[in-house]
């Protein structure tokens, strides 16, 4: 028998990271699933047979303890955790917002990914990073969480270079917009501002998502999928969706 594959997913108690977590014990990996709110997350390791473990990204000791439970062979780490807070311009940018969102989307990233390649190596791993059409475009009062994802895709693409040579993938699936707290976590858990955002056309949802993670994570050892931009077929671009038309 085939030994088990396991893989990591980080931001995993609810949408895009819960699916992912759900479609790779389906697929046959064992996962080990990581967020702040333990509760969802040991609901979730219950139902897909995985192994749930508190994890705040922002935080560096938490990341430590996480990240040393890891077995030394990890065959996938989703970096997932992250998100958006606030969309005022510039002008009025709050600076704990910004902080956040560079502490989540790009330090949190950095920090689980740097204390996993070791196991990463060992495992002949693959790492995909969950960025955003945010980091290859940006709009009007989304600097902050812009300027975040545009860094972890920076970030995403150094680790290619220097992992050259070693048996590491690395892969950056960039989505538009999905349906999942994201929103509400952007407006604060304003839940009717972000109903709004997705009125009027089909977005994504975080099972489109967990889908495309698990497509990049079974092509074959040799072939490595870079960048994945996945966007409703209402999206063309971050600012840029057409309501009403019927998609
Ligand atoms: C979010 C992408 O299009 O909803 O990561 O701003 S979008």
């Amino acid at each position: 028998m085939a030994e088990q594959k396991i893989a990591v997913v980080t931001g995993a108690s609810s949408g895009i990271g819960a699916a992912t977590a759900r479609a790779l014990a389906a697929a046959g990996y064992r996962v080990i699933v990581g967020a702040r709110r333990i509760e969802r997350l040991e609901a979730l390791a219950a139902e897909t047979g995985g192994e749930a473990r508190t994890l705040d990204v922002g935080d560096p000791a938490s990341v430590t303890a996480f990240c040393a439970a890891v077995p030394p062979a990890l065959h996938l780490l989703v970096n997932n955790a992250g998100g958006a807070l606030g969309l005022e311009p510039i002008a009025e940018a709050r600076d704990e917002d910004w902080e956040t969102m560079y502490r989540t989307n790009v330090l949190g990233l950095m920090r689980v990914t740097r204390a996993l390649l070791p196991n990463l190596l060992e495992g002949r791993g693959h790492i995909v990073n969950i960025t955003s059409i945010a980091g290859r475009d940006v709009y009007s009062g989304g600097a902050g969480y812009t300027a975040a994802k545009h860094a972890a895709r920076a970030v995403t693409e150094t680790l290619r270079i220097e992992l050259n040579g070693t048996p590491v993938r690395v892969t950056d699936l960039a989505p538009g917009m999905v349906e999942t707290e994201f929103s509400e976590v952007r407006f604060h858990g304003d839940a009717e501002r972000a109903k709004g955002v997705y009125e009027g056309l089909t977005p994504l949802t975080a099972e489109d998502i967990a889908d495309c993670v698990l497509w990049v994570a079974t092509r074959p050892w040799h072939v490595n999928i870079d960048e994945l931009v996945v966007k409703p077929v209402a999206q063309a671009g971050p600012g840029k969706v057409a309501r009403n038309a019927g998609l």
